[in-house]
């Protein structure tokens, strides 16, 4: 829409823009301000309409887009001006991501480089490294603690470290995911240095109270996230004499989004890691960027607008770099993360697919997937040209975040529903042979989460240490489905380091006394590089799972339906132990695949005439893909292995 006031703020801030901006031949970085403009010019008023500085503000937005525009390497602008006409690029099947820490997995960059090889035999062509920036070495809550938004930690290597990686991985094909930890930073952070000096300008980046008031106020409605370890949500500080908010650990201090400045230098960070070669940009916690008094202070309507910010002017000087939201949030919030109401995605392209990952390990649990097809039901629609990020395991907790209404539906109280689900995964349900450990525990509202590796608490560690053959194969086989989920659902599959090769919970935080505290640690152990080289003897638990696993992707990358398009169609089934969906291309609604889980112990009994009544008209022979066989069925239902998934197609 054509908009006077912004378009003359637009000429106004053209001309006012420094001296030296003008040299450079900007052609594209002046169609795309153009075209984002006015939502920027709208957003920013919104926010900070009210503020007498908020014209000298806008000039400084434009001023930060326009220098990391001129910075931008030709090889990067390029891939902007192809990612714009392909620009559904990445909802294709062809990818399949691991997130890993580059220290712990090849010790720093330079390693990195030589274990590509390995992720590239496996399948993988997208690479989310874990947070590798300058960081307190004890208080750095595994990279989300940062010091300096500039600085890759030493440890790790240097920032040229960074663009030789996404060079190389350009070339491999492969895909470079970074983190930016917008929501705090670390208490040893420049701005909190300022801060404490008694700079004015800095102890505005923060939310600062003189005493008790105000935090008190807040903490009415503001629930706690580390319970165990940070209770709370506000800390003295001893040199400023004053509370902070610190809603994560005590030493992480929340940015103030209030203040302009604080969401400029974020988007220049945004941008200076576009500018080092990252393909996509992981926003980590973005459901706290907007703090209300009021209010749970997550998911409030202005962080939606942050965001859009963010995105747009991402648009303007880096179009082709993509947002993942991480928002662990209630279903219904979490869509909202890709834009509300536009058509297509105006806020973050990929968005942790939190729902679907609790649901998977509810059905683990319980052996059925009767909550799992409810909360597959009820998942919010999204946007087109926006997509999943599914996955089994990351390097957090396991947080039960489905649907209360969801679990009342399938016959639960939600409540004593969650506490049997820890109690499962922390062993202590009887037959359970899960090795979990509970992480949050909160005795004020009896919330728990659940830390544990995808082996130990899918009863592998258990089976291994009897020795017990049939527990092994359950375990492996729990594994497999698992990831056959998030291979065939829609959306991206982020694997977890580790997974591939089985591996086990590590105790080895319990000696470091920085990291003791946060059971979170047992599942980032120091990869195994000997236990994966027995991928190669066949036989072996690392075998079966790596070669198992990579066939899969393989087959993911060759099916097409698998792209997401919005084309899932959920099968309701009577057999309440399976889930059952089809996979349809958009263009030929004759090329499907039918995606059929069974997560009970036992084989179970498919219907054939219920898949006719979803639309799907079975063949008399289908195949198998996952297992080459050929699945016919008779008297109209065919069998489902235990703990198997089908991927059948015509
Ligand atoms: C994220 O986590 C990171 O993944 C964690 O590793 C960090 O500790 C945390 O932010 C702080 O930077 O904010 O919106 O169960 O799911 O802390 C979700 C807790 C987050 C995590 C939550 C999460």
């Amino acid at each position: 829409m054509y908009e006077q006031a912004s378009h003359a703020l637009l000429n106004e801030i053209l001309h006012e823009l420094k001296h030296e901006i003008g040299k450079h031949r900007l052609r594209h970085f002046y169609t795309r301000l153009g075209a984002n403009f006015y939502a920027i010019y709208s957003l920013f008023r919104l926010l900070y309409g009210d503020r007498p500085d908020f014209k000298k503000q806008m000039v400084c937005l434009v001023e930060t887009l326009a220098l990391r525009y001129i910075e931008r390497t030709p090889c990067l602008r390029k891939s902007d001006l192809a990612r714009e006409r392909n620009y559904n690029w990445f909802l294709s099947q062809k990818w399949v991501g691991m997130a890993l820490y580059c220290d712990r997995f090849a010790g720093d960059l330079k390693g990195l480089r030589g274990k590509l090889p390995y992720l590239q035999d496996l399948g993988i062509n997208l690479l989310h490294i874990m947070p590798m920036l300058d960081c307190p070495p004890d208080n750095s809550d595994g990279g989300y603690a940062v010091r300096d938004f500039n600085k890759i930690d030493p440890r790790f290597g240097t920032t040229r470290d960074v663009e030789s990686l996404a060079s190389t991985l350009q070339k491999r094909d492969m895909l470079l995911v970074l983190d930016v930890v917008v929501n705090h930073t670390s208490e040893e952070h420049e701005w909190v240095k300022k801060a404490r000096s008694g700079e004015k300008k800095y102890q505005d980046y923060y939310y600062i109270f003189d005493n008790r008031e105000m935090p008190d106020i807040y903490e009415e409605t503001m629930p706690e996230i580390f319970p165990a370890t940070s209770p709370g949500n506000f800390t003295w500080d001893e040199a400023l004499g004053k509370w902070v908010m610190t809603v994560f650990n005590n030493y992480q201090w929340d940015l103030n989004y209030r203040n302009p400045s604080v969401l400029i230098e974020m988007i220049d960070i945004i941008l200076f890691w576009a500018n080092k070669g990252a393909d996509i940009l992981r926003l980590d916690a973005v459901a706290f960027l907007w703090k209300k008094v009021g209010s749970t202070c997550q998911n409030e309507r202005e962080a939606h607008f942050l965001l859009r910010l963010m995105k747009d002017c991402c648009q303007v000087t880096a179009p082709g770099v993509l947002f993942i939201a991480e928002a662990i949030v209630a279903p219904a919030e979490i869509a909202k993360y890709f834009g509300e109401d536009a058509i297509y995605s105006k806020e973050c392209e990929i968005a942790y697919n939190a729902t679907f990952m609790s649901l998977l390990w509810d059905a683990v649990a319980t052996k059925n997937a009767i909550l799992l097809n409810r909360g597959v039901k009820s998942l919010p629609e999204k946007l087109e040209r926006a997509t999943w990020l599914n996955y089994v395991r990351c390097h957090d907790d396991i947080g039960l975040g489905f649907d209360d209404n969801d679990a009342r539906l399938s016959g639960y109280d939600p409540f004593k529903h969650r506490r049997f689900l820890v109690d499962y995964f922390t062993g202590k349900f009887p037959g359970s042979t899960a090795r979990g450990v509970p992480f949050g525990d909160n005795p004020k509202t009896g919330d728990a989460r659940i830390s544990g590796s995808l082996a130990s608490l899918v009863g592998l560690e258990t089976a291994l240490e009897s020795q017990n053959q049939e527990a092994i194969d359950a375990a492996i086989k729990t594994i497999m489905l698992l990831h056959s989920m998030i291979l065939s659902f829609g959306g991206i599959p982020l694997l977890y380091y580790g997974d591939a090769i089985g591996t086990l919970n590590s105790l080895e935080y319990l000696e470091d006394p920085s990291k003791a505290a946060d059971n979170r640690w047992i599942n980032r152990s120091s990869f195994d590089w000997q236990k994966a080289e027995k991928r190669h003897e066949t036989g072996t638990v690392e075998h079966r799972i790596f070669s198992e696993l990579k066939k899969l992707i393989a087959l993911r990358k060759e099916t097409v339906v698998f792209a997401d398009f919005d084309n899932r169609t959920l099968v309701s089934v009577d057999n309440p132990n399976l889930l059952v969906f089809f996979r349809a291309d958009p263009q030929n609604s004759r090329n499907r695949v039918l995606v059929v889980a069974n997560f009970n112990i036992d084989p179970q009994m498919l219907q054939v005439n219920e898949l006719k009544a979803s639309g799907f008209f079975l063949q008399d022979r289908m195949k198998d893909l996952c297992s080459g066989s050929s699945i016919q069925a008779e008297n109209d239902s065919i069998v489902i292995l235990p703990l198997t998934c089908y991927w059948l197609a015509d």
